[in-house]
């Protein structure tokens, strides 16, 4: 496929990200445009956004308000310091995203991507233990096959061993087991029914390392770059408790499961256990502009606000948190949310997206396992023998050809259709998927 349909494009000079460079530069497939449900490629074929772009645009693409807002917001303030300075809209922004939070979760520091969020949730977690007296707590749990993004926090509590081993982590880190249980829990639809005991070894890893010593607990309500993992029954209660127990931060990653994914705002929400930090990204702005948000329990923000009143109470902060450009696209993200129902949309689809999510099963060969929460959804196959990955790969190549854009990693192939979605497209979209994994050897 060329790009934009001539071969004038000097592919070199951008080093992509997480990409095969010279395979991809080989072979490159490019989007080029998009509206709605559907991207349109280089060669003009339209596309169906199986993945909300990378799993952040809920509303789907091209939404008129937010360029609107966007551009206008450019034409009025392009951009104004919040370092010791203001501008109405993050105050305006916080104060709506206040209103969706979990019960009590109503004091939002900014940023620009989840990987930021998850290192400024980690350092709010440090500096209100030390603000409250107990700066020994200087560790973090989080858990094997946790994606936290690619700061040194974020891969210091992430689980996937490719993104760490690269590199020099954070000192006293410590894992939860991933809950990936195939031999009992294969093929479940929705939760899982088994490993709510693995929250337990949270006991035996605050023992081993003295529980005074650990600042914050991290996961993802329902891991998704591992491949869409939702939480077995019970397990998040069992996180919650222990960590109230021992005075522990509870920290929910909602960087995907954020804004609407499983059918209510955030995961927390749905499953009924709140954390006392909640990390977010992505759909925040429906992925117009790049930014994200810690939601704080109101209680471990005014920690904070004890001291002398001229003194900074938290020194962090991003040149670009709270952009003017960013809130704007994320008010009218907000209004569109809001509108449209799109936070509590997922819930009325998620038994038609099981349906033909699970129909899957058997339809094709090497499918191994099929795991699904709200509208995300995975299919794992096994790997072929000498190859991981290349199944999963070659299926989100044909699935491309066929007019599907899905997401591969290794093997497993995610779901995450913008949450716009219809029944119809649901349809279309397993049609393609289906026969593209029947030809899959
Ligand atoms: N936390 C979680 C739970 C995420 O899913 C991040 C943090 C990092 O966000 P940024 O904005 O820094 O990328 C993420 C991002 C995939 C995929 O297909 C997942 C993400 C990003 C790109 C691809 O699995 N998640
Ligand atoms: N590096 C240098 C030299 C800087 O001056 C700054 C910000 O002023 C940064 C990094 C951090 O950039 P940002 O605030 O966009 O994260």
């Amino acid at each position: 496929m060329a790009p934009r349909g001539d071969n004038t494009l000097d592919l070199s000079a951008f080093w992509m990200p997480f990409t095969a460079n010279r395979q991809y530069k080989a072979a490159p497939r490019m989007l080029v445009a998009a509206k709605g449900m559907y991207y349109r490629s280089a060669d003009g074929t339209e596309v169906l956004d199986g993945t909300a772009g990378l799993w952040c645009c809920n509303a789907g693409h091209g939404r008129e308000e937010i360029t609107q807002a966007a551009a206008r917001q450019l034409e009025t303030l392009d951009f104004a310091p919040t370092f010791q300075m203001g501008h109405p809209l993050p105050f305006e922004f916080a104060s709506r995203l206040a209103k969706l939070a979990p019960e009590g979760l109503d004091r939002i520091f900014f940023t620009n991507s989840g990987s930021e969020s998850v290192d400024t949730a980690l350092k709010i977690a440090f500096a209100y233990h030390r603000a409250r007296g107990e700066g020994q707590r200087t560790r973090v749990i989080g858990r094997e096959k946790g994606y936290h993004g690619v700061g040194f926090g974020g891969i210091t509590v992430g689980g996937l061993v490719n993104n760490r081993r690269t590199f020099p982590l954070l000192p006293g880190a410590d894992h939860l087991p991933h809950t990936y249980d195939p031999s009992r829990n294969a093929f479940s639809k929705g939760q899982p029914a088994h490993g709510a005991e693995l929250a337990d070894e949270l006991e035996r890893i605050l023992n081993l390392h003295g529980p005074e010593t650990v600042a914050a607990v991290i996961v993802e309500p329902v891991a998704g770059s591992a491949g869409v993992l939702p939480p077995p029954v019970g397990y998040l209660e069992k996180l919650r408790a222990t960590c109230d127990h021992y005075g522990i931060l509870l920290i929910f990653d909602e960087v995907i499961t954020g804004f609407g994914r499983l059918g209510k705002p955030f995961a927390g929400q749905y499953f009924g256990v709140t954390p006392d930090l909640m990390t977010t990204a992505k759909g925040i702005t429906n992925g117009a502009v790049p930014m994200g948000a810690v939601f704080a329990r109101r209680e471990v923000h005014d920690t904070f606000m004890r001291g002398p009143e001229a003194a900074i109470e938290l020194l962090h902060g991003f040149t670009y948190s709270g952009h003017p450009v960013a809130c704007a696209a994320g008010l009218a993200t907000l209004d569109i949310y809001e509108r449209d129902g799109l936070l509590t949309r997922a819930g009325g689809l998620a038994a038609k997206f099981e349906d033909r999510l699970h129909g899957l099963r058997g339809a094709a060969p090497h499918i191994v396992d099929i795991r699904n929460l709200g509208l995300m959804g995975a299919v794992e196959m096994a790997p072929r023998p000498g190859a991981v990955g290349a199944r999963g790969y070659e299926t989100l190549v044909k699935a491309l050809e066929k007019g599907l854009l899905v997401r591969a990693s290794g093997d497993i192939i995610a779901l995450s259709p913008p949450l716009i979605v219809t029944e119809d497209e649901i349809d279309k979209l397993f049609d393609i998927l289906g026969g593209v994994l029947k030809t899959i050897d």
